[in-house]
């Protein structure tokens, strides 16, 4: 019974590798596939790389410690051990290596991440194949499209000439897309799993936002910051598409929305 707690404690290093190893999505290692969606990115996989750096250094430092807890718990629990506790100052060379040791760690992360974080948010490309602006509000994704004269018209709130819809984006393959993000009320999140994108839609800001899908298909898109009530309805199936697919795609919308502009005009009209 006296080593019952160290055995107990013995399990949150075992069953926390565990998880990992049967989470993990390998073609050798088939056991649970619970790892990360399915990257379609261009810049995906440095992200999953440094995610994957950042897991085994914290892991190598998390099982050795744990390591360490159940040994001390073990050899020295109170039952065999019946001297006095003594207290000492500690020790000054061990404080040292264990304030240095964690700084050189996040040195060394801060500056290996450098190019992947200038790369997925600083460098923001000079020529996107297409752009598109997503507004977020509760509770949905409000999206426009540059129209037929392929520029965003930025005085006013309506622009006829651009592309309205909801939720529902669209955007070509194997293209640089920038995204400009903004939100009408609070603080959303545009998150898109597949592309490893995720950034802060505020209010007041235009926020430049790119990626580039190597494949077509649909993909998730949702809001990861909690903004209300209704808050799991922002999201939608964005549509990875080829050029002329997309272009189809964008003629029926602007169809759609000129007869629905002229109904509207003709019904006002007539009243
Ligand atoms: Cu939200």
């Amino acid at each position: 019974m006296n080593k019952f707690w160290s055995i107990l404690f013995l399990l949150v290093p075992i069953i926390g590798v565990a998880l990992f190893l049967f989470a993990l999505d390998d073609q050798n290692w088939p056991l649970l596939n619970y790892w990360f969606p399915d990257d379609v990115s261009e810049y995906g996989h440095i992200i999953d790389g440094l995610f994957m750096v950042i897991l085994w250094l914290t892991g190598v430092v998390f099982v050795a410690t744990e390591l360490a807890l159940v040994w001390f718990l073990w050899r020295y629990d109170g039952k065999t051990n019946r001297d006095p506790v003594k207290f000492t100052h500690g020790s000054h060379s061990l404080e040292v290596v264990w304030t240095v040791l964690p700084a050189a760690t996040l040195l060394f992360i801060a500056i290996y991440q450098m190019n992947a974080w200038a790369d997925t948010k600083i460098r923001r490309p000079e020529n996107p194949d297409f752009e598109v602006e997503i507004t977020a509000r509760r509770f949905e994704w409000r999206i426009r499209y540059p129209g037929p004269n392929g520029k965003f018209d930025e005085v006013g709130e309506l622009h006829p000439d651009d592309i309205y819809d909801v939720n529902d984006l669209h955007v070509p393959v194997d293209a640089t897309v920038l995204v400009h993000l903004k939100s009408k009320d609070v603080l959303h999140s545009f998150f898109l799993p597949n592309l490893r994108v995720k950034q802060d839609a505020v209010p007041g800001m235009k926020i430049p936002v790119w990626f580039k899908a190597r494949q077509t298909g649909e993909f998730d898109l949702v809001c990861a910051g909690l903004c209300g009530r209704r808050h799991y309805q922002v999201s939608g199936r964005p549509t990875v598409q080829t050029r002329d697919e997309l272009d189809a795609h964008l003629k029926k919308l602007l169809d759609d929305q000129r007869a629905t502009q002229s109904t509207q005009i003709t019904t006002e009209s007539e009243e």
